[in-house]
């Protein structure tokens, strides 16, 4: 970024401060001038972003994000490619003893702020999934990581299945519970943590004593689970991220029974 004219450096800067101060009338209209300068703004906005949820700026996160919007870029790049990069910038640092949970909890608050402003723009995949579907979505008790629940939850929305975001801490009978409440099709559940790793299998446990298991899928991920481990828990699998989650689900659909032959 430093490398940019000295022209933009300062439409930046002042984008910076009106975004501080939640104004957004004057963060479009700088965002414009920016747009106006015939540099591409995308992946400027994009390593911005990162930048300012890893230092959790709330109010220039949203601006940026807005801006960012401005600049024509896809919802769902920001998301992951700006506002998730983020979060992933700041894991690094407290690996490293740079940063600490409070910094951590800051980070998350500009991921989800950016976040809010794009929901709207979030349409839904021209590939959408037709068949009517719930995923009954959480990240499993004991763990209270959710940036990576929700953006699984996200995709799969943007993907036509209907959610039902169970949050986080989620007991193991909970999930079980709204699995038939809401004749689900697929059971998504995340962790970050190899000690709250071992809740999966008993959800999938639990499935099996009730007599549910071939009524639903059930798709593990979060950082610490592999596709061995899927396999080893009785998953059905483990795609890598938010979005081969959706792909994933897309098409194992086609192949799964209806609702009504599965929940009667
Ligand atoms: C942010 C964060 C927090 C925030 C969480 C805020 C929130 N609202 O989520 C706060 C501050 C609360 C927190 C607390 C703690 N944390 Co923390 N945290 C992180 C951090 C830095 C980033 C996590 C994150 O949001 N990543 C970004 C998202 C987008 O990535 P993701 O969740 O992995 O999701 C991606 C994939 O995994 C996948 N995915 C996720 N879920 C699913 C589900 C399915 C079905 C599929 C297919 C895919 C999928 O898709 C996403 C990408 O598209 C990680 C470090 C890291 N590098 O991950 C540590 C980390 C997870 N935390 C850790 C720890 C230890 C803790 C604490 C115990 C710290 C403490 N001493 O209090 C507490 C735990 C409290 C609890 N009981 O849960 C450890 C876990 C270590 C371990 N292996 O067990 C980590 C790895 C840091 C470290 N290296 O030590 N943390």
């Amino acid at each position: 970024m430093d490398n940019l004219p000295e022209e933009v450096q300062e439409l930046m800067e002042a984008l910076d401060e009106a975004a501080e101060d939640e104004d957004e009338d004057l963060v479009e209209e700088l965002a414009q001038k920016l747009l106006d300068t015939g540099v591409d703004m995308k992946p400027v906005a994009l390593e911005k972003l990162a930048l300012l949820v890893m230092d959790g700026e709330e109010e220039m996160s949203v601006g940026w994000t807005r801006a960012a919007l401005k600049f024509g870029l896809d919802p769902f790049e920001i998301l992951l490619k700006g506002l998730a990069e983020g979060m992933g910038l700041i894991g690094k640092k407290y690996e490293n003893g740079e940063a600490f949970v409070p910094q951590l909890l800051i980070a998350s608050t500009a991921m989800y702020s950016g976040m809010e402003i794009i929901a709207p723009f979030m349409k839904q995949d021209e590939n959408s999934c037709t068949k009517p579907a719930t995923v009954v979505i959480g990240t499993v008790e004991g763990d209270v990581h959710d940036i990576g629940k929700s953006l699984v939850k996200t995709l799969l929305s943007a993907n036509g299945f209907n959610c039902v975001d169970l949050g986080n801490d989620v007991p193991s009978t909970q999930f079980i519970e709204a699995a038939k409440e809401n004749r689900a099709t697929a059971v998504s559940m995340s962790t970050l943590m190899t000690t709250t790793m071992a809740e999966m299998p008993k959800v999938v446990k639990m499935l099996e004593n009730e007599g549910l298991r071939d009524k639903v899928m059930v798709m593990v991920g979060g950082a610490p689970i592999t596709t061995q481990y899927a396999a080893e828990i009785g998953a059905d699998v483990s795609p890598h991220d938010a979005a081969s989650a959706a792909t994933w689900l897309k098409g194992a659909i086609f192949d799964f029974p209806s609702e009504t032959e599965r929940w009667g």
